[in-house]
This record gives structure tokens, C-alpha cells and sequence, in this order.
């Protein structure tokens, strides 16, 4: 394991909140899986359950904030997040969410990339959260919630960044 990894996805938690961790692999380069991931004020372009991101303030460096709306269905309808950290070369994006309509609390997420071994076409992504347990609910039920969402939106960035280095390696080969 990278030391990186443990130094990035160590949580503090209080006794009211829990953490978690979803690890994805990718078939594309780092910096494709990058390029999507980077990008705070665009983050429905692979977060399915968001309908639309405006920036209230910044330029998208470090304590930008942005305000989400989330598509209907969910027990949700904005957030207010801030950029805590975008490190361009470890490859590691943090948020925190400061307020909103919504059940999650001191939500605080870190996403890192790495590079698979022996595979410089492939990429890992570690996310992992802390967030408090919202009055009324269990650890594990809010972990299973945060879980579900934050693998779908890491499956479909998946599948987004491999389309996206399927599309650049075929333009490079024709050319
Ligand atoms: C993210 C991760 C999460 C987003 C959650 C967990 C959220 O945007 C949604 C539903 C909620 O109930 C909470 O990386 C909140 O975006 C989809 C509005 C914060």
C-alpha cells in the first residue's frame, strides 16, 4: 500500500459519526480519470445523482464553494460544498460539505488516484468519507446510504474516463 493512501484516508471521527472507504479500479490512464475528477465546479459529468453545480465562490482552487442540486428521489435537494484540498500531482481532491438541504452533516470526503502496478493504462481511485449519523439512523445504515452513492458515482466515472481513453487512443492510431 502506498503510504499516501493511509496518510489521505486516515479519519478523526466523534463518537456520532462514522467513515467508510470505496475503492475502485478504472482501465484508463491516471490522468483521464484525472482530468474528470479534478474538476470541482463539474461534478454531475460523472455524479449521476447531482442535476446541477453553480460556483458561489472562487475559481475552482482550493476553498472554492459550489452549491449542488440533487436530482428528486433522494432525501436531498442542495449542498454547499468547499474545496478542501486539489493536489494536481498526487492526484488527490477534497471536499467538505458546509451546508444544504440534506441529512449529511460534516460530510467530508478524499478522493485519490493512483496508478495500478505494472499497468500504466489503469487507475485506482480510494474514496473514502466521514459524516455524521443523522439523528434517528444507525452508523451502518448511513454508511450503507454514503456507500451506495459514492459507488455509483465511481462506477460511472469508470465508465466515463474508459470511454474517454477508448475514444483518444483510437483518434491516436488513425492519425
Ligand atoms: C458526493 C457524495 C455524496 C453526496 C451526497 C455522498 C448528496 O449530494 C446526495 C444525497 C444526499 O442525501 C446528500 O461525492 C447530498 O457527492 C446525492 C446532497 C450531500
Amino acid at each position: 500500500v502506498p503510504d499516501n493512501v493511509l496518510h489521505y484516508h486516515t479519519h478523526v471521527v466523534g463518537p456520532n459519526q462514522c467513515f467508510s472507504a470505496v475503492v475502485q479500479a478504472i482501465s484508463s490512464p491516471i490522468d483521464t480519470v484525472w482530468s474528470l475528477v479534478r474538476r470541482f465546479d463539474n461534478p454531475q459529468a460523472y455524479k449521476h445523482f447531482l442535476k446541477s453545480c453553480h460556483v458561489i465562490v472562487g475559481d475552482g482552487d482550493v476553498g472554492t464553494l459550489r452549491e449542488v442540486r440533487v436530482v428528486s428521489g433522494l432525501p436531498a435537494a442542495s449542498s454547499t460544498e468547499k474545496l478542501e484540498i486539489l493536489d494536481d500531482e498526487k492526484h488527490v481532491l477534497s471536499f467538505s460539505v458546509v451546508g444544504g438541504d440534506h441529512r449529511l452533516n460534516n460530510y467530508r470526503s478524499v478522493t485519490t488516484l493512483h496508478r495500478a502496478e505494472g499497468d500504466n493504462e489503469a487507475t485506482v481511485v480510494v474514496e473514502s468519507y466521514e459524516v455524521d449519523v443523522p439523528q434517528g439512523n444507525t452508523k451502518e445504515e448511513t454508511c450503507v446510504f454514503v456507500d451506495t452513492i459514492v459507488r455509483c458515482n465511481l462506477q460511472s466515472l469508470a465508465q466515463i474516463a474508459e470511454n474517454l481513453a477508448k475514444t483518444k487512443s483510437k483518434l491516436t492510431t488513425h492519425h
